[in-house]
């Protein structure tokens, strides 16, 4: 099974949209195998993001992930990564259609709420990069038979 990583970013976090958030990934029958809320260090976020350091909006979005808490989870099931990005929406609110998270609760690109790994490479190396291995519950849904066939 995939897992991918996901981060309520601090503008989900101060908007109290955890919850509603949380449940579209619950709802859709992905299962939660880590998850916590912590303030990210500028040495994380720089990690986290550094495909993107040199870029314009670098310093921005590394002041904007460090400045109040964050809620980060990694989810496991079929197809994770990629319908998790498409539950999440476009990057830019403003593209992304109702329905998506950023397309019913964002506008800014820069307040977009939500972060999810965009394949499996980033995926792995962001679970790493957040989660320690122990942190990491294997478990069994008592629902699974009638999520899967
Ligand atoms: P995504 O979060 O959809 O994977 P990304 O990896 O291209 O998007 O960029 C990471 C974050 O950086 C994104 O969620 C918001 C911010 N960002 C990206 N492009 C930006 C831009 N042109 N101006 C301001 N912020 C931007
Ligand atoms: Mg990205």
């Amino acid at each position: 099974m995939e897992r991918t990583f996901i981060a309520v970013k601090p503008d989900g976090v101060q908007r109290g949209l955890v919850g509603p958030i949380l449940s579209r990934f619950e709802q859709k029958g992905f299962k939660l195998v880590g998850l916590k809320l912590m303030v990210v260090s500028k040495e994380l976020a720089e990690k986290h993001y550094a495909e993107h350091a040199g870029k314009p909006f670098f310093p921005g979005l590394v002041s904007f992930i460090t400045s109040g808490p964050v809620v980060a989870l990694v989810l496991e099931g079929k197809g994770v990564i990629a319908a998790a990005r498409a539950i999440i929406g476009a990057t830019n609110p403003l593209n992304a259609p109702p329905g998506t998270l950023r397309g019913d609760f964002g506008i800014d690109i820069g307040r977009n709420l939500i972060h999810g790994s965009d394949g499996p490479e980033s995926a792995s190396r962001e679970i790493a990069l957040w989660f320690s291995p122990d942190a990491l519950a294997d478990w069994t849904p008592a629902v699974s038979t009638w999520i899967y066939e």
